[in-house]
């Protein structure tokens, strides 16, 4: 299934896009990988990440650059991925909002963004880190990814591009879509 292009919101040189679709299609320098601390492979986009990358290839390169402490982000080659790379990023498990969650997913968006420039990487393409298995609640990360994705890019886009947020349901791109809008000004 190709991914459907949705919106596009201009910030300085670099442009936030929001799109419905799989990650693991996407072509772009990196994809980011919704990662646990430990960089196994697991469930959700992950386990999908790691199956269209190839497994075991996948593996042995978490295993070189692993742990990850929550909030921070790791490089992997991205195998047999259409992306160059994967950026593992670990967000929080949701535990009611007042343990640092919002704080930690700010550093797992922040974090991967640093790691791509780092890089002299142009695109990278971002799941909702930890709105599945690790139960953080939908819209307030949403604000904290595009609010996340905003401030890098307001302050030093340096390589970067291209920002996509890539998602499974329409209503989950909208909500992107609403957020920027109210951030950026109409389209
Ligand atoms: N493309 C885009 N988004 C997807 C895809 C896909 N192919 N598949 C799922 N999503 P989750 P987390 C969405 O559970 O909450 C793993 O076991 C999904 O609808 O993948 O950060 C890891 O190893 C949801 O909105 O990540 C960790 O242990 C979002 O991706 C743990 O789960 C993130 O859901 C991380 O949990």
């Amino acid at each position: 299934m190709p991914s459907l292009g949705l919106s596009a919101f201009p910030v300085g040189p670099a442009v936030i896009e929001v799109e419905v679709g799989d990650l693991v299609l996407i072509s772009a320098d990196a994809i980011v990988n919704a990662a646990n601390e430990q960089l196994l492979a697991g469930g959700g986009v992950c386990g999908a990440i790691f199956r269209a990358a190839g497994p075991n290839e996948l593996q042995r390169a978490c295993n070189v650059v692993a742990p990850c402490p929550t909030g921070q982000a790791r490089i992997t080659p991205g195998f047999a991925l259409p992306a160059r790379y994967v950026i593992h990023a670990v967000g929080p498990v949701w535990r009611g909002g007042s343990h640092g969650e919002a704080d930690l997913l700010s550093g797992a968006y922040r974090s991967s963004l640093d790691v791509a420039k780092a890089h002299g990487l142009s695109s990278v393409a971002f799941p909702a880190i930890s709105t599945g298995i690790y139960g953080y609640p939908f819209e307030p990360a949403a604000r904290v990814a595009t609010q996340g994705a905003l401030s890098v890019l307001r302050a030093d886009p340096g390589t970067l591009r291209r920002v996509v947020f890539v998602l499974r349901e329409p209503d989950a791109a909208e909500t992107y879509v609403k957020l920027l809008g109210q951030s950026l000004g109409a389209r």
